[in-house]
């Protein structure tokens, strides 16, 4: 317990239930987003749908990017619409109990084209891989590796422009270090985010995050990561 890092059972509850408000806060956007909304309109959703069930806050500021936005990583709500044909973006976390949830998906709005498929594809597949390697003992700078070299395979190495995650509590980026070399090991208890991306300026981007708990089989989220495509 000497840093926190480690979480006991009351802390992990909190922690499923912040994950939880979450994971229903993505079915109700999937079933009520629409062309022609906005960034900020799903950011204000979300923020009211977290809050309504009973969530204190949110971990940090929701980021929604429709299309081209969804190339910045932590992309603030603008008025842009969206359009068919469109990747959109979301990366939410709530606080419940004084605890973090963080969460992202992808997803498609219309049918989009091969090349956003790709994209998805390789981050998907990538994602994958780090889930796949997260387990008690790894180390964290091999479990960013095995997502890492996946896309680095595909040619998008200089695209994947961040960490592949970090441990989440109290604080939404706490210690372990999901990073490149990271030396941290994976000891039960923690709860770590995998989260690579590819990201294409001024174009697209994907980014998929799983909070993982150590010592539980599997990721915490109910929805899977294959790709969603919105036809209304
Ligand atoms: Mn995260």
């Amino acid at each position: 317990m000497e840093n926190g890092i480690i979480k006991d059972e009351n802390e992990i509850r909190a922690i499923l239930r912040a994950a939880q408000i979450i994971d229903d806060t993505y079915d109700a956007v999937l079933e009520t987003i629409k062309e022609g909304d906005t960034e900020k309109e799903i950011a204000e959703f979300i923020q009211d749908f977290v809050l309504m069930q009973g969530a204190s806050g949110l971990s940090f500021d929701t980021i929604v990017a429709f299309g081209a936005g969804c190339a910045d990583i932590h992309h603030e709500p603008t008025d842009r619409k969206l359009e068919k044909g469109m990747l959109v973006m979301i990366d939410m976390g709530a606080v419940y109990d004084g605890y973090c949830s963080d969460f992202t998906r992808t997803f498609a709005f219309g049918e989009i084209n091969d090349k956003q498929r790709e994209i998805y594809d390789i981050v998907y597949k990538s994602q994958k891989l780090g889930v796949e390697a997260v387990k008690v003992g790894a180390v964290c700078g091999d479990v960013d590796k095995a997502c890492r070299d996946y896309i680095d395979g595909k040619g998008y190495g200089d695209k994947f422009i961040h960490t592949t995650g970090h441990g989440v509590g109290k604080v939404v980026h706490e210690m372990p270090r999901v990073a490149k070399n990271s030396e941290d090991v994976l000891e039960e208890g923690m709860v770590i985010t995998i989260e690579p991306g590819i990201y294409l300026e001024g174009e697209m981007g994907v980014r998929i995050e799983d909070m993982m708990i150590l010592g539980r089989e599997g990721v915490v989220s109910r929805h899977p990561t294959e790709l969603i495509v919105i036809n209304r």
